[in-house]
């Protein structure tokens, strides 16, 4: 009976925040009352511009295969980094940005202090276990003023947030199904990455992570 009312309290908790940095939060299960509609749009975007392995510039092959929305998509090749408003797998614009993205976006912004949060730029990552994003500063956006969003659906992550040096200490994350990290403002430029996924099995998507990163970028 009272493991029960535990489950019970446990579902019904309204998501927390938690603090990364004097400007960086983790919205715990932020997005789990979304979960329906981020997974029917996603399907949306995803038969438009399916996931596909990325060169980085070095000539390695990223392990997170990649897909975008928006006015501008994220893209790397032999060439380097760069945002563009064609998906070059197609040679079409990125499917439009859905409207659940959007309103999610804001809101989490929002509850991280960041009103009126409009992005126009949505990189999505898919990791199989073993696949890791290598740590990284977001800095191909034209400004950085607005804050960058990032939800977590599937398997687990251990989320890296850094200093502002690739070499300085990281904090390690746990992110689960739901959770949205939200950073700006004087922690914008954060080193993040994530190291790689573990095996499992999520009872939604399966063997593997989808990351959804928001972004204003043009
Ligand atoms: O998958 C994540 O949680 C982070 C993804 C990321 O850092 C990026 O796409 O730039």
């Amino acid at each position: 009976m009272t493991l029960d009312l535990f489950a019970e309290e446990d579902l019904q908790q309204p998501s927390r925040l938690e603090t990364i940095g004097v400007q960086g939060f983790v919205l715990r299960g932020f997005a789990l009352p979304w979960a329906d509609s981020l997974m029917q749009a996603l399907a949306g975007v995803l038969t438009q511009s399916p996931f596909r392995a990325m060169q980085t510039p070095g000539g390695f092959t990223m392990s997170a295969r990649l897909s975008s929305c928006g006015e501008l998509g994220w893209t790397s090749d032999r060439n380097g980094y760069r945002y563009s408003p064609v998906d070059p797998l197609r040679n079409q614009p990125w499917p439009a940005m859905p409207a659940a993205f959007l309103a999610l976006a804001e809101a989490a912004a929002g509850a991280a202090g960041f009103d009126h949060f409009v992005p126009d730029a949505c990189l999505i990552n898919t990791y199989s276990p073993g696949a890791r994003m290598a740590l990284h500063q977001d800095k191909n956006e034209r400004s950085f003023e607005a804050p960058i969003v990032s939800i977590s659906l599937g398997l687990p992550a251990v989320f890296q947030f850094g200093g502002f040096e690739r070499s300085d200490p990281t904090q390690r994350i746990s992110l689960f199904h739901g959770d949205i990290v939200v950073w700006g403002g004087v922690d914008r430029l954060r080193y993040h990455g994530v190291l790689p996924i573990q095996a499992g099995h999520h009872p939604v998507l399966g063997e593997q992570r989808i990351n959804i990163t928001l972004r204003k970028a043009g």
